[in-house]
């Protein structure tokens, strides 16, 4: 039994102040409490001693595994040496954007402090991942799945699975996010990465010229005849992956929070911030252990053999390892469209239930009228005021000291400019604060150009959005007889290839601040970024939830931040957590009766 000293007294109590001072957005849903304490720990990955950033001691960090319409709330102590926001990506934020944890809405924990994020998962199902979003921390780990499953009575459109998996693929480096930094500010190029981490884990040593010695790699046990779900999310740098099983069907059933027309694939390129669900019935004869792959994508194969991850599905009637040759990657050296073809085959299932985007009331997206329409263009890295930046339609996105969501509450002038252009500049690239001034139940039609010589993915905050276009050249008014108008995949980060665009239709129905940016990590770092701002002009709390009362200030707003007492730093842990989340309920229970 922990004892309960007065450091852990009060810092239940001041839990509990927080709590009750928060504004319960949905009193009748349920609550679900975390504790997430973000740390470095030592870990050698590709045998290279390295500190990786770890969530409660683990590398990957916990899945956050909620169900529809909960209430989460996520303790956040930062045991970094560097302020720290935490996003999750995918997650809707339905009213509260103050809870996205970007630099455009939130003011970063520093080092030492906690600080809560409340957000409910409304009408939303599926896939995703957090990550720390600032200072390229993503690059040394604190990423983790979130998984938010089906509420009981609505069905899912599959039989229900024997097992749920989650698996994290990403490419990797030896140097860390500083070092990774530091390059990129001296106006340098990351090179290749030195591997690709399935979990957190190496390679399996399937070569041993390729793979060095000692190695640890992910293990997932089966049971023969079971059919799972596993989720895959690449929350690498900025490597496209091909993920495959040996001898293993996957049944494409999700993408990032929609069902989709269940398909066959023997392999399936996730490129950086995507999610998936695949159904994978363990239908081979366990003669030997298998190969998980997620190799580098549009890559020379030769140069790249090391950016290889390899993992190990093992059935509990196993007769032996896993051996001979990885299962082969695509072979489309010369076919640019396999991949491209492969993504337009993935389609929204319009019949399953469950919550779904439903724009305007109608889930017919594909009827309504565009109110808004935005060309978004980027292009290889260049030199915007002596620096080495990339760029949005001419403009590299300068993050203001004072997060715009804050400088708009306290009506500050001068923070941003809501001018980011509709198409792109022509005249030299600039650095500025450019955001996009989108308007409240709107339909927004969004096309990205990538001038760029590699994939780059899109992902916004706040919404899903319908993927209906894409194709190699560029965009024209005529590009949008090519649209699917009715079963395109609703989703929160797309692929747009080199030399192509994508477009994607977004209804405008979330207040708020939203991020729009590359996930390409490198290029994001570097002003591959904007965001939109979405205001009802209608003073509501129906809309948007005001600001919550444990919101951190910096910036302009520097002077309203009060102290924090991290003398109590110390983690809450086993039983006096567990005793401070019945006290929680308790009190939550009784405000909520009486509100
Ligand atoms: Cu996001």
């Amino acid at each position: 039994m922990a004892s309960f000293s007065c450091s852990t007294w009060c810092s239940q109590m001041t839990l509990i102040c927080i709590f009750l001072f928060m504004r319960l957005s949905s009193a009748g849903d349920p609550f679900k409490f975390l504790n997430f304490e973000v740390s470095y720990i030592d870990a050698s990955p590709l045998g290279v001693s390295q500190q990786v950033i770890a969530i409660n001691g683990k590398f990957p960090g916990p899945t956050l595994n909620v169900t529809t319409n909960d209430n989460v709330v996520v303790n956040v102590r930062n045991k970094l040496d560097e302020e720290l926001l935490l996003h999750w990506s995918g997650v809707q934020q339905k009213k509260t954007s103050w809870q996205d944890g970007l630099p455009g809405t939130n003011c970063p924990i520093p080092p030492k402090w906690n600080w809560t994020y409340q957000f409910q998962v409304k009408d939303q199902i599926g896939s995703f991942f957090y990550f720390p979003s600032l200072n390229f921390q993503r690059a040394s780990g604190g990423f983790g799945g979130i998984t938010i499953n089906n509420r009981d009575e609505i069905p899912i459109p599959f039989n229900f699975p024997d097992g749920d998996i989650t698996i994290m693929i990403g490419d990797w480096y030896t140097r860390n996010h500083t070092s990774l930094r530091s390059t990129l500010l001296a106006g340098k190029d990351l090179g290749k990465p030195d591997g690709v981490l399935i979990n957190g884990k190496g390679p399996y040593r399937y070569n041993d010229t390729i793979v060095p010695d000692g190695i640890d790699y992910e293990t997932i046990t089966v049971h023969p005849g079971k059919t799972y779900r596993i989720r895959v999310s690449n929350v690498g740098i900025s490597t496209s992956l091909n993920f495959r099983i040996q001898n293993h069907n996957l049944l494409l059933a999700e993408a990032e929070g929609s069902y989709t027309v269940q398909q066959n694939y023997t392999s399936l390129d996730i490129h950086v911030g995507q999610s998936y669900s695949f159904l994978v019935t363990m239908d081979q004869n366990a003669s030997s252990d298998y190969y998980i792959v997620a190799s580098a994508r549009f890559v020379n194969q030769s140069q790249w053999q090391r950016v290889t991850g390899v993992g190990i599905l093992t059935y509990t009637n196993s007769k032996g390892k896993a051996h001979g040759p990885l299962p082969a990657p695509p072979q489309d050296e010369f076919d640019k469209t396999y991949s491209m073809n492969q993504a337009r085959s993935i389609r929204w299932n319009v019949t399953a239930s469950g919550a779904r985007p439903n724009p305007q009331g109608s889930f017919r997206y594909g009827s309504i009228n565009v109110t808004e329409i935005y060309v978004i263009q980027n292009k290889p890295p260049t030199t915007v005021d002596g620096k080495r930046r990339t760029t949005l339609n001419g403009v590299s996105f300068v993050n203001p000291k004072t997060p715009i969501r804050l400088a708009d509450q306290y009506k500050l002038k001068g923070v941003y400019k809501l001018d980011f252009p509709t198409a792109p500049l022509t005249g030299p690239p600039k650095m500025e604060t450019s955001v996009i001034n989108g308007t409240f139940r709107g339909f927004m039609e969004v096309i990205f150009q990538n001038n760029d010589t590699k994939v780059h993915t899109y992902h916004m905050s706040g919404y899903a959005f319908f993927v209906v276009g894409m194709d190699y050249g560029v965009w024209s008014n005529n590009s949008r007889g090519t649209y699917n108008k009715w079963d395109g995949i609703a989703r929160t980060t797309t692929q747009v290839f080199p030399g192509a665009w994508t477009a994607i239709l977004v209804s405008l129905d979330n207040v708020g601040i939203w991020n729009l940016r590359t996930e390409n990590l490198d290029s994001w770092y570097l002003g591959q970024e904007t965001y939109i701002k979405v205001v009802n002009p209608e003073p509501t709390n129906k809309t948007e939830l005001p600001i919550p009362d444990n919101a951190l200030f910096c910036g302009q707003l520097n002077k309203l931040q009060k102290p924090q007492d991290i003398s109590y730093a110390t983690s809450i842990k086993g039983n006096a957590s567990k005793f401070s989340y019945m006290l929680l309920l308790l009190v939550s229970t009784i405000f909520a009766v009486f509100q």
